[in-house]
C-alpha cells in the first residue's frame, strides 16, 4: 500500500493511473454514463466524478439512459445530466465529441439498455469502474473490484490515487457518501469494511451532511404509499413459522385502491423477512400487464435464486430473487408457493 493509497482500491495501479491521464489528455470532452434505472450509486458515481472533473477544470457531459427518482434529484450536478430518452440528439452529439467515456456501475454495455448501440457505436475508449461480478471486456481500462460495496466506493479511491483525497469537495463529497449509503442498505451489508466506514468519516471531515443526505433520500415516503404499506403489513402479511417464511401477496385492485406508483412496494419483501425466525420471505403481486411477479429474499445459506429459477421463471442472487408467471391467476401463483413451503422448511430450518 502506498501513502497515497489508504482506503482505496488496488485496481488504481499507476500503470492504469497514467493510461487514463493520457485518455483525458485527448482533446475532446469526456462522457461519464451508468446503467439504465440509475440508483443512487449509478448516479452518485456519475455525479461525483462530474463534481470532482469540473473542479480540477475539466467539463465532463453526464448521460443517463433514463430518469433516476426524484429523492436524488437534490444531489449537485443533477441540473446537468442529460436523459438519452428525452435528448438522444444532444447525448449523440456528446458521444460524437467524448475522449473517453466513463462506464460507471455496470459491467456490460448492455446494461444500459437502448443507450448502448450509441455507446457500442462510438469510437472513444471506454474506462469502466464498477463492481458488478463478471465484467465484461469492453474496455480500454477495465477498473473492476467485487469486494467493494459501491461504485462510488470505488470512484473515491481513483480521486485517491490521484492524490486529491484532500481536496474532495462537500459537493462530490455528499455524491460519494450517497452512493455508498444507498448501496450498502445504510452501512449494512456484509460488503461494508472498516475501509466503507474510514472513507465516509473523511467525506465528513470534508463537509458532507450525513442526515441531511440520509433524510432527503430515506424519508420521502407519500401517505398513500405508508397506508399501502400499513395496509399489506396488518391485513395481507401470512407467516409459517413452522416453515420459517413469511409472504405478502397484492392484487391489482389492492394497489389501484392506494394509487400504487412503481417503486411503493420497494422494500416491502424485506419487511417480511424482517421477523424473527424467518428466513425466506416472498412479495407476490398482480402486475398491470396480467402477469404475476414474485420477489424473493432469504437470510443465510438458503439461496432463492434456484427457487426463482426452478418454479418461477425468474433468477437473481443467492439470498435476492425474482421471477413472473403468466397465465395464472395471483392466487394460483400463491398457493403453487404455499405448496413448496414443506419441502423447503427442512433447509430453511436454522438460525442465524
Ligand atoms: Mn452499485
Amino acid at each position: 500500500m502506498t501513502s497515497n493509497q489508504k482506503y482505496g482500491s488496488p485496481v488504481f495501479t499507476p500503470e492504469s493511473m497514467a493510461q487514463c491521464a493520457e485518455l483525458l489528455a485527448a482533446p475532446g470532452t469526456p462522457v461519464i454514463t451508468a446503467h439504465r434505472g440509475p440508483d443512487g450509486d449509478a448516479i452518485g458515481s456519475a455525479l461525483a466524478l462530474w463534481n470532482h472533473l469540473s473542479e480540477l477544470g475539466v467539463h465532463a457531459t453526464v448521460v443517463m439512459p433514463d430518469h433516476y427518482p426524484s429523492f436524488l434529484h437534490w444531489l449537485p450536478g443533477h441540473e446537468s445530466v442529460l436523459l438519452f430518452e428525452q435528448h438522444a440528439e444532444e447525448v449523440q452529439t456528446a458521444v460524437d465529441a467524448a475522449n473517453v467515456i466513463f462506464c460507471l456501475d455496470y459491467n456490460d454495455l448492455s446494461r444500459t439498455g437502448a443507450l448502448a448501440p450509441v455507446l457500442e457505436a462510438s469510437p472513444a475508449p471506454k474506462i469502466m469502474i464498477d463492481h458488478h461480478q463478471h465484467p465484461k471486456d469492453f474496455a480500454a481500462i477495465t477498473w473492476s473490484d467485487t469486494s467493494r460495496c459501491s461504485t462510488a466506493e470505488l470512484i473515491y479511491g481513483w480521486i485517491e490515487a490521484r492524490g486529491e483525497a484532500g481536496e474532495i469537495s462537500p459537493e462530490t463529497g455528499s455524491c460519494l457518501y450517497t452512493g455508498i449509503m444507498t448501496d450498502s442498505g445504510s452501512f449494512r451489508f456484509p460488503s461494508v469494511t472498516q475501509g466503507t466506514h474510514r472513507i465516509a468519516a473523511h467525506l465528513i471531515e470534508r463537509g458532507v451532511d450525513h442526515a441531511v443526505i440520509h433524510s432527503r433520500v430515506y424519508d420521502t415516503n407519500q401517505v398513500d404509499r405508508m397506508r399501502l404499506v400499513g395496509y399489506a403489513l396488518s391485513e395481507k402479511l401470512r407467516v409459517w413459522p413452522e416453515h420459517h417464511a413469511a409472504l405478502i401477496a397484492l392484487s391489482q385492485e389492492e394497489l389501484k385502491r392506494f394509487h400504487y406508483r412503481s417503486g411503493d412496494t420497494e422494500g416491502l419483501v424485506n419487511q417480511a423477512l424482517s421477523i424473527e425466525g424467518v428466513n425466506m420471505a416472498a412479495f407476490i403481486h398482480e402486475s398491470h400487464d396480467g402477469r404475476i411477479k414474485l420477489s424473493l429474499r432469504s437470510r443465510g445459506s438458503f439461496s432463492v435464486r434456484e427457487v426463482a429459477a426452478a418454479h418461477f421463471n425468474g433468477g437473481g442472487h443467492f439470498n435476492a430473487s425474482g421471477g413472473a408467471v403468466e397465465g395464472a391467476t395471483l392466487d394460483e401463483v400463491v398457493a403453487q408457493f404455499e405448496h413448496l413451503l414443506p419441502g423447503l422448511a427442512p433447509a430453511l430450518d436454522y438460525s442465524i
